[in-house]
């Protein structure tokens, strides 16, 4: 079912060294109020890969961005003939604008000078990390734990998955699942949807979640997905807000792969991580100049198998969310 390309990297004595990297850097990937939401239980933090419980993670505890589990797609869209990203957004992706840092994938989206605006053709630069041709699964759950520094207007910080392979045609035949995006402009409220062709018809489903007074976007959250045959379920620091049933969805391929009752999310999708400015998402806004830079933070990524759900009894087939 899942399709495990990433290399098998931490043995024995590894994953003591990583052991150690935590200890020391544990605190410092902390929110407002100093908590790192481990809630206490970092019993199995996963890093020795061999008796991992997640099909995919990183925890982002090293000095760089590790190149055996991310990819980058960067320019302008162009070059993927899909210019501005599809969305008209004004950031042109590069490798630079990524760290990893205080044990967190650091995003920054920044406004360049104008030579290298000249250059770019854009006025700001950003980063999209992508797992494709690295790391895909059909089914399970993906998580991430993420901050931005500021909720400046016009930001679009996503956390979502696209398909391998697009055996059912072209977007969105072949689907899309955000599991979440933020809009600078609301740092109250995150939202997530999932993306299909029915007939001639671009569809996608969609909910918004909306924080408890006291926190927004700016603080920690930890935004999931389970995704099974029968349903996704999308939720925030555990909180299931959004449901998408099977029975709801469908695709119509453009391909000549027959669809399936649980087409097309029964298919590999990998991850992608990115950082927008301005774009459709909201209204052609962008930030302030004077306000920027702006970080999104990734404190995580993890993946389980759906096999893993069942044995925790977290899925149970025939049995809805
Ligand atoms: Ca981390």
């Amino acid at each position: 079912m899942s399709k495990l390309k990433l290399k098998k990297l931490f043995i024995g004595a590894a994953s003591m060294v990583f052991a150690a990297a935590l200890a020391l850097s544990a605190a410092a990937c902390t929110d407002n109020n100093g908590n790192n939401g481990d809630n206490g239980n970092t019993g199995n933090t996963g890093d020795n890969e061999e008796n991992s419980i997640y099909s995919f993670h990183d925890e982002f505890h090293g000095k760089a961005v590790d190149d055996s589990k991310w990819d980058y797609q960067e320019g302008d869209g162009t070059e993927y003939n899909n210019p501005g990203w599809g969305n008209n957004e004004e950031q042109y992706y590069r490798r630079e604008n990524a760290r990893v840092e205080n044990d967190c994938l650091i995003i920054t989206a920044q406004i360049e000078d104008e030579q290298t605006q000249e250059e770019l053709g854009k006025k700001y630069t950003s980063s999209k990390l992508v797992t494709k041709d690295i790391f895909s699964q059909t089914y399970g759950r993906f998580e991430a734990r993420i901050r931005v520094t500021e909720a400046l207007e016009g930001i679009w910080p996503a956390f979502w998955l696209m398909p391998e392979d697009g055996v059912y045609g072209g977007w969105p035949r072949s689907g899309e699942i955000d599991i979440m995006e933020l809009k600078g402009r609301l740092p109250g409220q995150a939202s997530s949807a999932a993306h299909y062709k029915d007939g001639d018809a671009n569809r996608y489903h969609s909910a918004n979640y909306y924080f408890q007074e006291g926190t927004d976007i700016t603080d920690f959250h930890v935004y999931a997905l389970d995704w099974t045959p029968e349903y996704l379920a999308f939720s925030v620091d555990g909180v299931v807000y959004h449901t998408f049933e099977a029975e709801d969805w469908t695709t119509t391929p453009s391909t000549d792969v027959p669809p399936t009752e649980t087409s097309p999310y029964d298919q590999d999708f990998f991850i992608l991580l990115n950082f927008a400015i301005g774009g459709n998402f909201d209204g052609g806004r962008t930030p302030a100049d004077e306000d920027m830079p702006v970080e999104m933070w990734v404190d995580y990524v993890r993946v389980y198998s759906l096999e893993y759900l069942q044995e925790q009894g977290e899925y149970v087939p025939g049995q809805q969310e």
